[in-house]
């Protein structure tokens, strides 16, 4: 792991992307994921899987509470918001709340206009990339800016 020293706990990384707000991006998140690992623990790791379903057993609150203790007891947030879902800005503004440091990752070619409510919030870093080598590059400064603090 790239962030941490031997013997301190791992970075811990809340992911966020959509799921019922569509599964377009996947693949891209899952690539998301696979590099976020190299840097800690991510603690959300099931959104980037490939073969995820929507099971509808589980109760919205368990997933709620569940996600919830993941996110107070997170580091960072790092969310990938070219696709709208109504569950990742709910998670952004709860991050916020908590005063933890969140990444947006926005694609250039996304046919979606990212909401102001993201954009504008000036206690979130939202950048444009193009391709998973650029967002990779932004993960790593944010990161590498966040140890500095
Ligand atoms: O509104 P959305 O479904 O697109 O919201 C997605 C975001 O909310 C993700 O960043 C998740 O962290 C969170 N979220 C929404 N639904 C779930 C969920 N459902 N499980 C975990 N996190 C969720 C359970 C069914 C699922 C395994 C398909």
């Amino acid at each position: 792991m790239n962030d941490s020293v031997a013997g301190s706990d791992p970075l811990k990384i809340y992911f966020c992307a959509s799921i019922r707000g569509g599964r377009n991006d996947a693949q891209l998140y899952h690539d998301l994921v696979e590099y976020l690992k190299t840097y800690g623990r991510v603690l959300t790791e099931h959104i980037g899987r490939l073969d995820l379903v929507d099971e509808r057993e589980t109760p919205p609150c368990q997933i709620h509470e569940r996600d919830m203790t993941w996110l107070k007891s997170s580091d960072i947030m790092i969310a990938e918001v070219s696709t709208p879902s109504l569950g990742v800005g709910y998670e952004i503004g709860r991050a916020v709340e908590m005063g933890k440091p969140i990444l947006c990752l926005y694609r250039s070619n996304s046919e979606k206009i990212l909401s102001g409510m993201i954009s504008g919030s000036p206690t979130v870093i939202a950048i444009v990339y193009d391709g998973l080598e650029e967002a990779k590059r932004w993960i790593d400064s944010f990161i590498k800016n966040r140890a500095k603090k």
